[in-house]
């Protein structure tokens, strides 16, 4: 098969993971970037050889052949331009948080559905190794059948200095991380029925919550706690890791800091290290993430080739992002949300 031809736009802090990622897969490549900012433009474009450059979106879909486009810009652009690849009929990949509204996101799936593009979203911290690992043992049924899980990601890690727009918006660690960890949830234990949530911000240098503590309910019967801090000065900094306990009828699954995997089963328990590799132009502690940004790159490689639709389509986002309306909608009025009435 010849090699996908793709583009990126929004060349700022976490594209430059992505074009990394592009590089080492095989059957597609980067031909081509666009950013507003000619600074980050030019960085990028130079550290990574690409000679083809748009300041705009539109110039770059007028200008180019392509079989995709990776969109790494911030949410406020993502409609637009998911919108401007579905009326070209280019695929289109989007990064997490899909959009600033769920209206907004369905309108963003509505137009690929009519279009026929498929649309990924580059919600990748449930294609980490580590991950991928908890959710093997269940499916193997090495636990028997999930009843409870408690998927945790506390911190004191400063993200605001990389990615400064974190410390003003109105919403922050359920939009932009607990995103991710309320993903985990789903793709461990299945799709959310009910959600109750609290918020706080101890940090009172930003405008947003950076303390979320949820509970919810699963179509199959499971209890979830999802809680996220960007507050907590723990002894050894555990970013990025994602903490797991999963209790079934038949056993137990404890995801640990440092990457320690306990599964205790019907014949006793094992330990392993499910440490992610540290790719050649990774950085510690990013290279959990970095890792993921690779394998998630390659699914969508490969739902390219073969057809089928991305396990984190826009159409599958949906269920995540409702998560998190909901969540905000549950911690103002301190109710809990039904997931039906926002799907
Ligand atoms: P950033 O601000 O550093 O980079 C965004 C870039 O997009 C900027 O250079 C900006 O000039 C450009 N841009 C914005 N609108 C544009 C438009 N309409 N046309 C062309 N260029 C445009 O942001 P970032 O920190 O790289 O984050 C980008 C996205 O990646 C965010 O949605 C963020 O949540 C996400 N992110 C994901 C992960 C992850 O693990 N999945 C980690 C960090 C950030
Ligand atoms: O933006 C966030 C993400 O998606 O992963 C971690 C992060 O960079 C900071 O919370």
């Amino acid at each position: 098969m010849a090699e996908l031809r793709g583009a990126l736009i929004g060349c700022g802090f976490f594209a430059v993971n992505q074009m990394h990622g592009w590089r080492d897969i095989a059957g597609a490549s980067i031909v081509a970037i666009c950013d507003r900012d000619p600074e980050r433009l030019q960085i990028v474009g130079d550290q990574f050889g690409i000679a083809k450059r748009y300041a705009d979106a539109a110039a770059l879909f007028e200008g180019e052949t392509l079989d995709f486009v990776d969109i790494a810009t911030t949410a406020p652009s993502h409609r637009a331009l998911v919108e401007m690849a579905a009326q070209r009929r280019v695929p289109a990949i989007c990064q997490k948080p899909f959009a600033p509204t769920l209206a907004d996101a369905r309108a963003m799936v509505k137009a690929c559905v009519e279009d026929g593009v498929p649309l990924m979203v580059h919600e990748n911290f449930r294609w980490q190794s580590p991950i991928q690992a908890v959710r093997a043992v269940i499916d193997r049924g090495e636990i028997g059948t999930p009843f409870f899980g408690r998927i945790s990601f506390r911190s004191a890690y400063d993200v605001f200095s990389g990615q400064p727009y974190l410390a003003t918006g109105r919403r922050f660690i359920i939009e932009d991380l607990g995103i991710h960890i309320l993903d985990i949830a789903r793709f461990l234990l299945g799709d959310v029925s009910t959600i109750t949530a609290r918020t706080a911000r101890i940090n009172q240098a930003i405008a947003g919550e950076d303390v979320a503590t949820m509970l919810m309910d699963h179509a199959s019967g499971a209890t979830s706690v999802v809680d996220c801090s960007y507050a907590s000065r723990l002894a050894t900094e555990p970013f990025p890791e994602t903490l797991i306990e999963i209790d079934g009828s038949d056993g137990t699954i404890r995801l640990a800091q440092g990457y320690q995997l306990t599964v205790t089963g019907m014949n006793g328990t094992v330990v392993s290290d499910v440490s992610p590799p540290l790719l050649p132009w990774a950085s510690r502690p990013w290279h959990n993430i970095q890792e993921s940004v690779v394998a998630i790159q390659k699914h969508w490689v490969d739902c390219l080739a073969t057809g089928n639709e991305p396990a984190t389509s826009g159409a599958d986002n949906l269920k995540t992002f409702a998560l998190v309306e909901a969540a905000y909608l549950g911690a103002a009025s301190h109710e809990p949300v039904h997931l039906d009435a926002l799907l």
